[in-house]
């Protein structure tokens, strides 16, 4: 029988001594006696640890800090310019007769910066007619003049070179028109300052731009065997010759 409550190996202790005391009897009987209460068992062990809580709300802001000290003064500013100097005084006004000698000395070098003019202009007059009837020719503001000298194109540009101008490079009718007339003065045939060397078939000034006028002879150009450099004919049309040809040297200025 079990007790709820009671110590099992109390009761048991009292039983055996019963029956130790009992020899004689043929049915030995075990009486159950209420023994007292046992101690207090151990507490248990402490419980698992319960989860972590939830975040509490945000704290409420602090209070602003104390504003901070002053820092220290700036560097001394670099010195200053220099002042300028007081303007002068405004000059006194000239009496009556001294601006009269003035305007009289005015006129006096005018008329003589005017006489030097007309001489100078005269003077390039006579120096242009002088050109002009050792075989030159004027169009516009060119000045075309010939050293009457038979040359390669090479050497006739370098001679024009060197004298201030450029081989006779006409750009209209009217230039074409002046190059001719010492062309057929001395029934010599000229070369132009217009060649296609740099690209065969490209004719150009010697500036390098592509040319803007043209006197062609009809199946001109036709690079008839190596004709790079361009010479005017006796009746004023172009055509395409070979370069080492020697023609009549005609400049420009
Ligand atoms: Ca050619
Ligand atoms: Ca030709």
């Amino acid at each position: 029988m079990v007790f709820p409550g009671q110590n099992i190996s109390f009761i048991a202790a009292i039983c055996i001594m019963l029956f130790s005391g009992s020899l004689s009897d043929t049915s030995p009987t075990c009486s159950v006696i209420q023994g007292l209460p046992g101690l207090n068992g151990r507490d248990g062990r402490d419980g698992v640890q319960g989860l972590k809580g939830d975040q509490g709300p945000a704290g409420e802001p602090g209070t602003p800090g104390i504003r901070g000290s002053a820092g220290p003064p700036g560097k001394e500013g670099p010195r200053g310019n220099t002042g300028f100097t007081g303007l002068p005084g405004q000059k006194g006004e000239k009496g009556n007769t001294g601006a009269q000698e003035l305007v009289t000395n005015i006129q006096s070098k005018l008329a003589s910066l005017e006489a030097q003019l007309n001489q100078l202009q005269l003077s390039i007059s006579k120096r242009t007619k002088a050109l002009l009837f050792a075989r030159g020719a004027i169009a516009g503001e060119k000045t075309f003049v010939t050293s009457r000298k038979e040359l390669p194109y090479e050497e006739s540009e370098a001679l024009c070179l060197k004298a201030g101008g450029q081989v006779a490079t006409p750009r209209n009718a009217e230039e074409n028109k002046a190059v001719l007339e010492i062309v057929q003065y001395y029934d010599l045939s000229a070369f132009l300052g217009i060649t296609d060397i740099e690209t065969e078939g490209t004719f150009r000034y010697s500036d390098g731009k592509s040319v803007t006028y043209t006197n062609w002879k009809a199946g001109e150009p036709n690079q008839s065997g190596d004709e790079d450099c361009v010479e005017m004919w006796l009746n004023g049309e172009w055509n395409d010759g070979e370069c080492e040809e020697e023609t009549l040297n005609i400049c420009e200025f």
